[in-house]
């Protein structure tokens, strides 16, 4: 093969290359659609807040934390109980939707009513569906509960926070 040609094979690949590569900065993830999560609140105007209602799928923090934020202090509107959350009345199980926008290989979700785990579901550590569903029991718990939810990521440190704000009748 001669130089020129090589040139032109070169110039060939290179955008095909470009176009293999991952998706660029991580800036897309996931978060709970239904019930209307706080952050899906915000993105639906519901509730006015800050930046996160642009990004509500952007929730992301290291594995343990306990608030709704994340530990991200653009979007401590989410820790703030007293904004005006829509409260989803529901029975002693329900129903929980993620939607992700990366679909992140999952270690597990995890769900805590006011701190206290009440179900964890296992991800495998495989890719989920651009949507998933799980079932949650709440056990005997009643009333009004703030419930967050994990979803821990298998091959990284971080995990993503959404908090729902439910009445269990
Ligand atoms: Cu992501």
């Amino acid at each position: 093969m001669n130089k020129k040609r090589r040139i032109a094979l070169a110039a060939g690949i290179a955008p095909l290359l470009v176009v293999a590569l991952p998706a660029g900065p991580a800036s897309a993830h996931g978060y709970v659609s239904s019930p209307p999560s706080r952050q899906a609140q915000c993105a639906a105007g519901t509730v006015s807040c800050g930046p996160i209602k642009w990004e509500p799928q952007s929730v992301e923090g290291p594995k343990g934390l306990r608030s709704c934020s994340g530990g991200n202090s653009q979007f401590a509107d989410l820790d703030d109980d007293s904004k005006g959350w829509k409260v989803t009345p529901v029975g002693s199980t329900q129903t929980f939707t993620w939607r992700f926008t990366a679909r992140h290989a999952t270690s597990n979700w995890q769900y805590f009513a006011n701190g206290t785990k009440v179900a964890e579901i296992s991800g495998g550590g495989q890719q989920p569906p651009a949507e998933v569903s799980h079932t949650v029991n709440f056990g005997g718990l009643k009333g009004k509960q703030k419930i967050l939810a994990v979803w821990n990521i298998a091959d990284t440190s971080n995990a993503f926070y959404a908090c729902i704000d439910v009445n269990i009748g």
